[in-house]
């Protein structure tokens, strides 16, 4: 076996991995084999992985140079959520990038492992949060319900009118989402043009909404990046229970935000 696996430190990240996991099939936002999960473990891996060489070397379909030497842990293609909170290392593997930023090894614990089909957004988005150089290291897309439900909503298919929305239903979505939700056009699952339209919108927001699909964030630890995906959705779900009940939501007004705005220094 490969000692990188017993590594303490990657434990303690991987438990977080079954955790998080756990709660997005819970909340329902993870079925089938929907959502997956990626972290940036570069600092903790280095020079853990042993014979590097004899995994098989395979293509990525984008270059990424600035990943080159980086090692992920990340969630598997067709494997479910629920089963990644009970079986860590039967449902995710680590991949490695090569120097070439071209090319990439899957070192799994036991049978292969192959990553996620949403494997070039993962690594552009990380390619991304290496660039900005600060301590973001996990991406998160999940299905949540309700947030999908919104994107569905003719009235709210401009990213104005949907963070105008989503802030406006509870004090704590501005406070913990000030930047708002990056909302791009729909595009095909698993595509690079999906990759290359998630990393733009990210130069402006930490999460990304893919219409009629689900959303990704990006943040510093699994629980903080689920708990602002959780914030998000909480709001959502108030806007459609105000619906529901026949009536447009008052929301927070532009003003009430800016009181927030210096109430908790918010920059
Ligand atoms: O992993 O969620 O977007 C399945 C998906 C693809
Ligand atoms: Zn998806």
């Amino acid at each position: 076996m490969n000692t990188v696996f017993a590594n303490k430190e990657l434990k303690k990240v991987t438990d977080k991995v079954s955790e998080v996991a756990g709660y997005l099939w819970e909340k329902g936002w993870a079925e089938r084999n929907a959502g997956n999960i990626s972290i940036n473990i570069t600092d903790i891996a280095k020079g853990r992985v042993e014979n590097l060489s004899s995994y098989p070397t395979k293509q990525l379909s984008i270059t990424l140079p600035s990943l080159a030497n980086n090692i992920f842990f990340i969630t598997g293609t067709g494997k479910r959520m629920r089963e990644v909170a009970r079986d860590i290392w039967g449902n995710c593997s680590i991949v490695v990038v090569h120097e070439d930023g071209k090319t990439y090894s899957i070192v799994s614990e036991g049978e292969t492992v192959i990553p996620t089909s949403e494997l070039p957004t993962h690594l552009s988005v990380h390619q991304e949060m290496v660039k900005r150089g600060g301590t973001d290291k996990v991406l998160i897309h999940t299905h949540p319900n309700e947030i999908v439900a919104m994107s569905l909503l003719p009235s709210l298919s401009k990213e104005a009118d949907m963070n105008e929305a989503l802030w406006g239903m509870h004090p704590e979505t501005y406070i913990v989402v000030p930047k708002g939700v990056g909302l791009i056009p729909y595009e095909v699952p698993g595509t690079d043009d999906i990759a290359k339209l998630t990393v733009d919108s990210l130069q402006s927001h930490d999460v990304v909404v893919w219409p009629k699909h689900g959303c990704l964030a990006i943040g510093k630890d699994m629980i903080e990046t689920f708990d602002v995906i959780d914030t998000l959705n909480k709001s959502a779900i108030l806007y459609l229970l105000c619906k529901s009940a026949g009536e447009s939501p008052m929301g927070l007004k532009k003003g009430e935000r800016d009181v927030l705005k210096i109430a908790f220094k918010i920059a």
